[in-house]
């Protein structure tokens, strides 16, 4: 029976894609069981260098699957705040943590905590009729997986603070504007550019990648002098890398590098 996160690995990429098209690829506790393992790989094996998160279907992901949380009269309510601290917490701190590029292609609609999952990742295409939705107010709650802290980082307060309340529908081209996301794309190119994009970072330096992963990270809560001394600490330790030796040795000899991610 096919998963519910399809894995594939090629050209030092782990593709996983998102496998519940009927509901929009919405997270059960399965998915969330096998995107973790795959993450866990992704983080764990040498040869893989990136990572391309993407949707089956028609949808990327709706976030929760909300036939789990349909309460009939009498049920006690569920635990949102235990689903997060086990679940969708850990995913999105393991994709920001992740020390290689995660690049996602978002083919569809990314509802609730789909957008925020997708929004997590490092690099963020988008079908041109893509959509993104913080459908959260919709059912009576407010963004989570990282929303709240990412969206006026991303786009500005103003137009967090509406898309927040409102949970209305960005379009693909307008998040791009917005720069909410890296790009938008067109449909039939989605993949193919996602893929291309992720190759070439596989291929990268993935030691600096990691750093400067890492340094941006803390970019949001560092003061000026305390980022200094970690961009120094970070390059002092890419000082030593097989990658940096080889990139200034490409450049002298006038050829491309061959980074092997050490
Ligand atoms: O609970 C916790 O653990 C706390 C954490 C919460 C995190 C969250 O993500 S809360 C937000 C949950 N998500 C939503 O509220 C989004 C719900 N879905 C929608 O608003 C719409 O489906 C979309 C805007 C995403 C897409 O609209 P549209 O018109 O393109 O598609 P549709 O017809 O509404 O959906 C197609 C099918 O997918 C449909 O099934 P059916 O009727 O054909 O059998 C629909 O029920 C199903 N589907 C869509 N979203 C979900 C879903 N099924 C389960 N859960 C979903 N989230």
């Amino acid at each position: 029976m096919a998963g519910t996160v399809l894995v594939e690995l090629r050209e030092g990429v782990l593709e996983l894609t998102l496998n519940r098209p009927e509901k929009l690829n919405a997270f059960n506790e399965a998915m969330h069981a096998e995107l973790r393992a795959a993450l866990e790989r992704a983080e764990r094996e040498e040869t893989v260098r990136a990572v391309l998160l993407t949707g089956a279907g028609r949808g990327f992901c709706a976030g929760q699957d909300l036939g789990e949380r349909v309460m009939g009269e009498g049920d006690t309510s569920p635990d949102l705040g235990d689903a997060l601290e086990r679940l969708y917490n850990p995913l999105v701190r393991r994709i920001r943590a992740l020390p290689k590029p995660v690049v996602c292609a978002v083919n569809g609609v990314a509802a609730g905590a789909g957008a925020n999952v997708a929004l997590a990742c490092d690099i963020v295409l988008a079908a041109r009729s893509a959509t993104f939705v913080q459908a959260f107010t919709r059912i009576g709650l407010l963004p989570d997986s990282g929303g709240t802290w990412l969206l006026p980082r991303l786009v500005g307060d103003a137009r967090a603070r509406a898309l927040v309340l409102l949970a209305e529908k960005v379009d693909a081209e307008t998040a791009a504007a917005w720069g909410l996301i890296w790009k938008a794309v067109d449909d039939g190119r989605l993949l193919e550019e996602a893929r291309a994009l992720a190759a070439g970072l596989a291929r990268g330096p993935t030691r600096a990648y990691a750093a400067a992963k890492r340094a941006l990270q803390a970019a949001w809560h560092n003061g000026f002098d305390a980022q200094l001394d970690l961009e120094r600490d970070l390059q002092r330790e890419l000082g030593r890398s097989e990658d940096y030796r080889e990139g200034v040795r490409a450049f002298a000899e006038k050829r491309a590098p061959v980074f092997r991610g050490r």
